[in-house]
């Protein structure tokens, strides 16, 4: 028995067979503050460290699930489009569905619909796969917690097991060799003052995925080694910076963490590089902006995007200096998916 379907015999009752009729659910995409970058167990998404992120609110994933009578292949559609079986999104969600699949017979119509691009480093998978958890909790009324959510999220993406939650929310990287201490914990804290500006570059679809490029870097970047240190430092000071909401403290080791995460994927052999030479030009300006004294930071994933972190007392100063940005107060929503 493989370790996907251990970890699922684990969570789920046996007995789970009850449908209703369909059922819906919603997920944040989530932005990391502290990276996740490198496995200690490919098939779980187990990481090899502990990260921590900030929930985007009402940005993310609606997920709606229909179960089908007589269909004999799963029905996915992704903003309105079905997607055709042999598209790689398609098959990472029957993949998903087939760890769930008992009898399998079971077939579903699945749509997602998000209100963020898809695979441009907005973590567009995060969201996908806690949606996805939580629909089927709901259909099959399992009514598990969320920590095993997280767990069951994760298995089909890493960063997904943090997106079950709004706010800061860690994921430890857990010792069990099936990962069941490896789930999000929500941090208690609120920051109504913090923002964060969506600077969407570019929407085209990367060049790499993360998965690949994190398998990349971890088996040719020589650099990898000093990365788990990095990251304990970048962790322990972000968690500090938050209970004290020292917000200089929060974006200083943000920026620090994501511009150690690039320069990691660069030192991979080939290299990987994501940024375009607009995303470099965003990032003098934020700088510039720093150095005449407005305290704002960025923060990027694997995509040319940035994410900016400022206060709310600084809005208007930023958005002059970047007029398209997309402006989210995480903790001032009051839209409500639960
Ligand atoms: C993160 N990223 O912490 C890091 C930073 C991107 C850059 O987690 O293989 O889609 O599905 O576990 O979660 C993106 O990678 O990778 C990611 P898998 P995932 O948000």
């Amino acid at each position: 028995m493989n370790n996907q379907i251990q970890v699922i015999k684990k969570i789920i009752p046996s007995t789970f067979n009850i449908e209703k009729k369909e059922a819906c659910a919603f997920a944040p995409s989530n932005i990391a503050l502290c990276k996740y970058w490198g496995k200690r167990d490919e098939y779980l998404n187990l990481p090899a460290t502990s990260s921590l992120s900030i929930s985007l609110g009402s940005k993310g994933a609606f997920c709606k699930i229909v179960p089908l009578k007589e269909a004999r292949e799963d029905l996915i559609h992704l903003n309105e489009k079905l997607l055709p079986m042999n598209h790689i999104f398609t098959q990472q969600i029957l993949n998903y569905l087939s760890f769930f699949r008992r009898s399998g017979k079971n077939t579903y119509q699945i749509q997602f619909n998000l209100n963020i691009p898809v695979a441009a480093g907005l973590a567009s998978s995060a969201c996908i796969f806690a949606a996805l958890i939580q629909a089927l909790n709901a259909l099959h009324q399992w009514k598990l917690k969320p920590s095993e959510l997280s767990i069951l999220a994760r298995l089909g993406s890493g960063s997904a097991s943090r997106s079950l939650w709004k706010g800061f929310v860690k994921w430890q990287a857990g010792e069990d060799f099936l990962g069941m201490d490896s789930h999000g914990i929500p941090l208690e804290e609120k920051w109504p003052e913090l923002c964060i500006g969506l600077y969407i570059l570019s929407q085209a679809k990367k060049p790499i995925s993360s998965r690949e490029a994190m398998k990349k870097t971890i088996n040719t970047a020589v650099f990898y080694k000093s990365w788990p240190e990095k990251v304990a430092k970048d962790l322990s000071n972000i968690e500090d910076a938050i209970s004290k909401k020292d917000f200089e403290q929060l974006g200083s080791t943000t920026e620090s963490n994501a511009l150690s995460l690039h320069a990691l994927m660069a030192n991979a052999v080939p290299a990987i590089v994501y940024s375009l030479p607009e995303t470099l030009a965003c990032m003098h300006h934020v700088w510039h902006l720093r150095q005449e004294g407005i305290p704002v930071f960025f923060t990027q994933d694997a995509g040319p995007n940035l994410k900016l972190f400022f206060l709310e007392k600084d809005e208007a100063i930023i958005k002059s200096a970047f007029p398209k940005l997309e402006v989210i107060k995480p903790f001032q929503e009051k839209f409500d998916y639960a």
